[in-house]
This record gives C-alpha cells, sequence and structure tokens, in this order.
C-alpha cells in the first residue's frame, strides 16, 4: 500500500479520497488554489500545497503544479477525483511516466473509450448493445441520411469528442440534415478540437442507467450494479437512485453482464461506468466515464462496498476479494446534490456566506461535503456545495426519509435547490419512478419550482413586486413550561439577505442579523457599510441620527462612526478599515442620499 497519496481535486470528493485514505492508513496531501485556502479539504489533509491562482487553468488544471507538489510531498500516488484532470489521458500518461502511480485507469484504456465511435465498436465486438447507427465517422450529410434511412427519424448527429451534454444535434427531418451535419462538425472542433461525427438513432425519451465497474490488475472484473440517473436538467444530474426503480431484475442482470464484458475487452482497470440509454425494454451503449463518479455514493449504500478505498488498494496492485455472486443489492438508496442555485431563477449559481449550515443526521443519511458555518461560497468552481445521501430498506422509506431529512436541513446564507428536492419528493412522476431523461426539461412546470421556492424558502423570493416588503421571522417563547415557535411579520424591512445570485457583487452590508428599532433592542444593531479604506460612504437613502467620531479620532476595522436612520431602522455604520479621521462630511439630522461620503479615514 501507498505510503502518501496527492489528491489533486477540491471540496468534498477530496474529503471523499481522503477519508478513503485515513481508513487504509495512508496519509494525504492537499492541493489548493488562491481560492481555497480556507477550503475543507485542505483542513482535511495532512498537508497541502499552494499551486496557483483561483482560475482552474492556472491551478487544478496545471500539470507540472500538480506533479511538482507531488516532489515536495514525497507522495506515492495522485487521485484525480472528479472533473479537473480526472480524464485526461494526457495527464494520467505523464503521471503514469513519473515516479507517481497514477490511481485511476491507464491512459491506454483512457485513450480506447474516448473517442466514441472506437468505443462503440470495441463494445459491439464485445456484444454489449450499441445504439444503432455508424461506427466509423459519417463522412457527408450522405452518411447522415443513409442512417435515417435504415432505422428512420429522428436521428443524432453527436461528435466523436463530445460527452456529457456536449455536442448532440437531433435531426428529425431529410431538410435539416446538411446544416445540422455542418453545424455538428464545426461545433466539434470548436469545442472539442475534433471535427469528427456520427451518427445514432435518436431514442425519444430514454432512462439514463449506469453500471458501476472495479477491475484490478489481476483480470478481475466485477459490477455493483446499476445506478439511475434519469432525472436530470440540462445534462445536469441532481438526483440519482440505486437500484433503478424502472428495470426488472432480468434486465438488470443483462445491463451489469455487458458491462462487465465491455470493459474487460478494454483491458480496463480501476474503477469505471458504462453508461446506457434504456427504452422499451431494450438496452443500449451509450459510453464509459473513466473516474470515479459524483453518484458512486448511492452504489457504496446498497453494496456495502468502498468503492474509492478499491480504487487505492487496485492501484497498489491489490486484488478485487470478492466474487460477483458476493455482490447483492441491498436496500435502496438516493443522493441529493446540494447545489448553491436559485431554482426558481433557471438555477443560476448563488454565492454568499453560510451564515446557517446544520445538515441532516439520523439513521440512513449520509452527508458527503466540505463545507463548515462560516464558510463563504465563491463562485470560482462548480456550485455543489454537500452530497446528501438517504438509504432504506426500500424506494418507499427513502422516500420519507429523504423529506424528513431535507425538512432538517437548515442552510442560510446562501440560495439551494433543496426546495427543488423537496418538491421533487412530493412529485407523482418522480415518486412512481416513471420519469425519464426529459421530464424537467419537457414535462415539469415551472412555476412548480416557483411555488416549491414559494413553500420552502419564503425568506428568499424577491420582492420585486413593487409591494412593501415583509419579513417574516420566528421566534421561540415558552409559555407555562411549554415551547412555542411564534413567527412574526415585520413589514417594510427588506428581506434577509441570502446571499447572491450569480456572483454579483453584494454591495457593502454585513450580514445583518434580525433587525431592531433601537428602543426594543437587547441585540445587534445591523451594522452596514463599509468603505474602500478611505471614505465611508452611506449605502442607504436616510438620516443621520448621530456621528460618533470626531476629526483627528484613532478608529479600529469594526467600530461605529455614526448611525444612520433609513426604511425606519436603526443602522450602524461600521468601518471596515482602522485609521485616522480626516473629515467628517455630516452632522447630526442631515439627510443622506445612497453613495454620499459621509466621512474620510487616512
Ligand atoms: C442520446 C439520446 C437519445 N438517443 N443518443 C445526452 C448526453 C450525451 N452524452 C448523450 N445524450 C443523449 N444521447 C441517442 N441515440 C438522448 C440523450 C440525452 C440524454 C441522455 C442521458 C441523460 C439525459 C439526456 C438528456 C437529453 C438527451
Amino acid at each position: 500500500m501507498f505510503s502518501k497519496v496527492l489528491v489533486a481535486n477540491r471540496g468534498e470528493i477530496a474529503v471523499r479520497v481522503m477519508r478513503a485514505c485515513e481508513e487504509l492508513g495512508v496519509r494525504t496531501v492537499a492541493v489548493y488554489s488562491e481560492a481555497d485556502k480556507h477550503g475543507g479539504h485542505v483542513r482535511y489533509a495532512d498537508e497541502a500545497y499552494n499551486i496557483g491562482p483561483a482560475r482552474a487553468a492556472d491551478s487544478y488544471l496545471d500539470h507540472e503544479a500538480v506533479i511538482e507538489a507531488a516532489r515536495k510531498a514525497d507522495a506515492d500516488a495522485i487521485h484525480p477525483g472528479y472533473g479537473f484532470l480526472a480524464e485526461n489521458a494526457r495527464f494520467a500518461r505523464k503521471v503514469e511516466e513519473s515516479e507517481f502511480k497514477w490511481i485511476g485507469p491507464s491512459a491506454d484504456a483512457m485513450g480506447r473509450l474516448g473517442e466514441k465511435t472506437k468505443a462503440r465498436s470495441l463494445m459491439q465486438d464485445a456484444d454489449v448493445p450499441v445504439v444503432p447507427g455508424t461506427t466509423e465517422p459519417a463522412e457527408s450529410a450522405e452518411d447522415v441520411k443513409a442512417v435515417a434511412e435504415d432505422y428512420g427519424y429522428p436521428v443524432a448527429i453527436k461528435a466523436e469528442g463530445g460527452g456529457g451534454g456536449r455536442g448532440l444535434k437531433v435531426v428529425r427531418t431529410e431538410e435539416e440534415v446538411d446544416d445540422q451535419f455542418e453545424t455538428a462538425q464545426r461545433e466539434g472542433e470548436a469545442y472539442f478540437d475534433n471535427a469528427s461525427v456520427y451518427v445514432e438513432k435518436y431514442l425519444e425519451a430514454p432512462r439514463h442507467i449506469e453500471v458501476q465497474i472495479l477491475a484490478d490488475e489481476h483480470g478481475n472484473v466485477r459490477h455493483l450494479g446499476e445506478r439511475d440517473c434519469s432525472l436530470q436538467r440540462r445534462h445536469q444530474k441532481i438526483i440519482e437512485e440505486a437500484p433503478s426503480p424502472a428495470l426488472s431484475d432480468d434486465l438488470r442482470e443483462q445491463i451489469g453482464e455487458a458491462a462487465r464484458r465491455g470493459v474487460k475487452a478494454a483491458e480496463y482497470t480501476n474503477a469505471g461506468t458504462v453508461e446506457f440509454l434504456v427504452e422499451d425494454g431494450e438496452f443500449y451503449f451509450m459510453e464509459v466515464n473513466t473516474r470515479i463518479q459524483v453518484e458512486h455514493t448511492v452504489t457504496e449504500e446498497v453494496t456495502g462496498i468502498d468503492v474509492v478505498k478499491w480504487q487505492i488498494r487496485v492501484a497498489a496492485g491489490e486484488e478485487l476479494d470478492f466474487s460477483q455472486d458476493d455482490v447483492e443489492i441491498e436496500g435502496h438508496s438516493m443522493e441529493f446534490r446540494i447545489n448553491a442555485e436559485a431554482p426558481e431563477k433557471e438555477f443560476a449559481p448563488a454565492t454568499g456566506t453560510l451564515t446557517t449550515y446544520d445538515p441532516p443526521g439520523g439513521i440512513g443519511v449520509r452527508m458527503d461535503d466540505a463545507v463548515r458555518q462560516g464558510d463563504e461560497i465563491g463562485g470560482d468552481y462548480d456550485s455543489m456545495i454537500a452530497k446528501l445521501i438517504v438509504t432504506a430498506s426500500d424506494r418507499e422509506e427513502v422516500l420519507a426519509r429523504a423529506e424528513r431529512a431535507l425538512a432538517e436541513f437548515e442552510i442560510e446564507g446562501l440560495r439551494t435547490v433543496i426546495p427543488f428536492h423537496r418538491l421533487m419528493l412530493t412529485d407523482e412522476s418522480f415518486r412512481e419512478g416513471s420519469h425519464t431523461t426529459k421530464y424537467l426539461d419537457n414535462v415539469l412546470d415551472p412555476e412548480r419550482i416557483e411555488a416549491a421556492v414559494e413553500r420552502w424558502a419564503p425568506e428568499a423570493v424577491n420582492n420585486d413586486d413593487g409591494e412593501e416588503d415583509v419579513t417574516e421571522r420566528t421566534f421561540t417563547v415558552e409559555v407555562n413550561g411549554k415551547r412555542f415557535e411564534v413567527s412574526l411579520e415585520e413589514r417594510g424591512a427588506p428581506a434577509i439577505p441570502l446571499g447572491d445570485i450569480n456572483g454579483s457583487a453584494g454591495g457593502a452590508s454585513k450580514p445583518s442579523g434580525p433587525r431592531k428599532r433601537r428602543e426594543d433592542s437587547g441585540g445587534d444593531q445591523q451594522q452596514i457599510i463599509e468603505g474602500d479604506g478611505e471614505s465611508v460612504t452611506a449605502e442607504m437613502q436616510g438620516t443621520i441620527l448621530s456621528v460618533a467620531v470626531d476629526e483627528g479620532d484613532e478608529v479600529e476595522p469594526g467600530d461605529t462612526v455614526c448611525v444612520l436612520e433609513a426604511m425606519k431602522m436603526e443602522n450602524d455604520v461600521v468601518a471596515e478599515r482602522g485609521g485616522t479621521v480626516s473629515q467628517v462630511l455630516v452632522g447630526e439630522g442631515d439627510s443622506v442620499d445612497m453613495g454620499d461620503v459621509l466621512l474620510v479615514l487616512e
């Protein structure tokens, strides 16, 4: 076994890998960008190396910086996690040629499966059903028409280098073929540096089923059953589960064995996922993901097999110690991706500070995350901040347990998709398990998402409707020894800040706790305004109630310099930085506009 592993990733997956290392007695090395100095993966690791600026291309994607960190740390192996460098065969090759072990499939196997037509022929030769179509790149629009003649419209033109949701054109009539063929080539060239395209019969409403594979360097290949990832929005998975509610035992067995045959033929090692489309009781190979996936967790939950630990053990040369018959699927598991996004705004990414982060617990609840209360969530990387994985004896029980767990989950300061998940748990199609990959994009009424946010995150909904703002606050009171939750409405108060959508600058307000009038305030007042260090400006229009400093006074960061009444509230104006007051430009009773300079510091 290795003594030290470098994890070339961040966030929850970096911590997930380090947890596996910890259990194997392996020391851990984190790498981090400027944006992640306080990241959860950095806190978790035994040692950590700064590999560059926030921009991923300058840090997490910098081959030399990662390898250099491994040298400095004297690591034995590199685990790429998912995303970033995980499916980069050139990087895998570099690692293979270095003194470090690559914890993943060989660069050769990645190459064999990376080009889609190669992967299709390889699978076909291994008796794995592929979607009817070409196994050679299409040379002309005529090749596209030929496929349509054999199988009928619609057909899909796919980029050789594509994957995920990218590089797919659906052609419904012969008239569209010429245009779409050219567009597909042009996009393939632009996105993947590869103008090559191929053609498949297009399935209208398939399910997305994928099989987890583990393979060692001694010729053993096991499948760990399937996951159903049909609930996707614009090709982004949002809830995944195992086993699939849509497969018969017979089909399940067939798909698992097909996946096993396919990766065996590819001489594949380590963990991988074989993706299929399933429609009308038939399954078709789509692509192989040559990495650990976000949703590996649900497979772990229903098999009891630690997939990440096996990735490390296999890379260290160990043999899988269980047979295919030993793999048993027990119970049911669902993963809910907790993304910092505003569901009612087309899932726009959100940023902010986790002023409250109180995840659920209890039986059947697993949290994979790398954040804690107080962390700031910036917009530099993807929006997934945590994964909630719920497991129970059957799907019904998972649905009830997940409703319970999501209701327990408290996050403040940042918009999340939790209200969307709670909607899905009440949704008939999802509860039945009859949804297809088309459901979220083509069927679900967006108004139901808005209503879900209003129901489960009312404080987050924008009141831009010109009506008076109403902020609801909940207090706990005790009456005759019994606790009551009382909710009070405050009229005319701006909504509690919940972080910014789309990373837009949030102005200068400090996170404000409950706002109270001074006369009934026993606690914090709202703190507003911070300057650029030199001038302190008004963040809103109002009246100066008092000025706490004179010219020549020294102020410390956080000192209150004056009190501004705005919207019937008294707000402490606070200096962001310390310094000497060189000018006081306002006095008691002055009216100020938003942006007015109140005083100047030196
Ligand atoms: C398809 C398909 C139907 N027929 N291929 C989308 C991602 C890309 N890697 C493959 N994709 C699809 N390929 C044929 N021949 C439907 C999709 C598809 C899809 C697949 C899985 C999950 C969600 C999806 C959403 C839209 C389209």
